[in-house]
């Protein structure tokens, strides 16, 4: 499909970005968005206001193809209570879409499954640019603005500019993504964030907000919980956690959460085995980029994403066997103290230092 070239402008105002969103929108008939695997909160908002957007202004034919699962009992939560529609990635026919949009991640990022061949047309997101091999796509669209806390804030940003009513499922969605993004407006809150956080949160159901943040756990959540505590090693201002084999992935992501508010922890690394799939969560309030930590840990194998305090992604394991996941706990153990420049710990077995 030929493409127009959208003027190259050295710094555009946000009227102009989103009148250039606006102008390429208009050229097409039918929207695909996608997102990076196991979409989170802030991802799932972005697509639900991007189709909406869509669907309201130009009357286009939308759809939200989604990788992975959704991940924790909250994001469950959300997209139950928030309607959000979706549809699993490989049951969707790219080409049967006339333009495509990728959120809150961008094309030549390790958890982002885009179909090959497809000109890219919108990329919004707020995440460091991917640099190295598929990292090169130019859409007709790219805005990528890494001062803003969260790409809800961004996609917000276009629904008030274009004066597109903001229904209260969206306002609550998007809420919750530029919360959770800006660990509740306390971190990369920029000006952006800031409008859009207000004006939503005069919508938002807040009935249905606070459902989100508390929803019913199952009972393996406690079982599990009851091998992580087992397992936590705590060294001076870092935690490892390692949950050996766990029966849901997002165990992972919700130790890490729990362990990190552990007085003066600086960093915690969780990692947990779910079928031959290794999971890995860092959390850390250092200087240091989550996202780094995380590759250093992995040895740039894997897949996995992320940015400043927070950091997932998973790597397929050989085989499942006992002895393959206690070697790679340990060479990840390893890693992460030798990221955070504490290869002085001895970790493996009961040779670790233990507080
Ligand atoms: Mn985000």
């Amino acid at each position: 499909m030929a493409q127009r070239k959208l003027p190259q402008r050295e710094k555009p105002s946000m009227d102009d970005r989103t009148g250039a969103l606006l102008e390429v929108l208009s050229e097409r008939r039918s929207l695909l968005v996608l997102t990076h695997a196991n979409p989170d909160p802030d991802s799932l908002a972005s697509a639900m206001g991007l189709r909406h957007l869509a669907e309201r202004r130009f009357g286009m034919k939308t759809e939200f193809g989604f990788a992975g699962r959704i991940m924790r009992a909250e994001n469950r939560e959300m997209v139950r209570r928030c309607g959000i529609g979706m549809t699993p990635q490989e049951k969707v026919e790219p080409d049967a879409w006339d333009c495509l949009a990728v959120v809150d991640t961008q094309p030549g990022f390790g958890h982002t499954h885009l179909p090959t061949g497809r000109a890219i047309d919108i990329v919004v997101d707020h995440h460091v640019p991917p640099t190295g091999p598929g990292s090169e796509v130019r859409a007709a669209f790219h805005d990528v603005r890494t001062d803003v806390g969260a790409t809800s804030s961004m996609v917000g940003g276009y629904l008030l500019d274009t004066g597109v009513d903001i229904p209260r499922p969206l306002a609550t969605a998007l809420l919750y993504g530029i919360r959770t993004d800006t660990g509740d407006m306390s971190r990369n809150v920029s000006d952006l964030d800031r409008r859009v956080h207000e004006h939503v949160q005069r919508l938002a159901d807040f009935a249905v907000l606070h459902k989100i943040h508390k929803p019913a756990l199952p009972a393996d959540y406690f079982r599990t919980l009851r091998v992580a505590l087992n397992n936590v090693r705590i060294y001076d201002d870092l935690i490892l956690c390692s949950l050996g084999r766990v029966s849901s992935p997002e165990m992972v992501a919700e130790v890490a959460d729990l362990l990190l508010r552990c007085e003066g922890k600086q960093t915690v690394f969780c990692g947990g085995l779910c079928g031959s799939v290794y999971y890995v969560s860092l959390r850390t309030e250092l200087s240091r980029d989550a996202y780094d930590l995380l590759r250093q840990a992995l040895d740039g194998d894997g897949s996995f994403g992320g940015h400043g305090a927070l950091a997932g992604g998973f790597i397929a394991l050989p085989d499942d066997d006992e002895r393959t996941l206690r070697r790679f706990e340990r060479k990840l153990e390893r890693n992460i103290l030798a990221a955070v420049g504490r290869s002085d710990i001895t970790v493996g077995g009961l040779g670790g230092v233990q507080e």
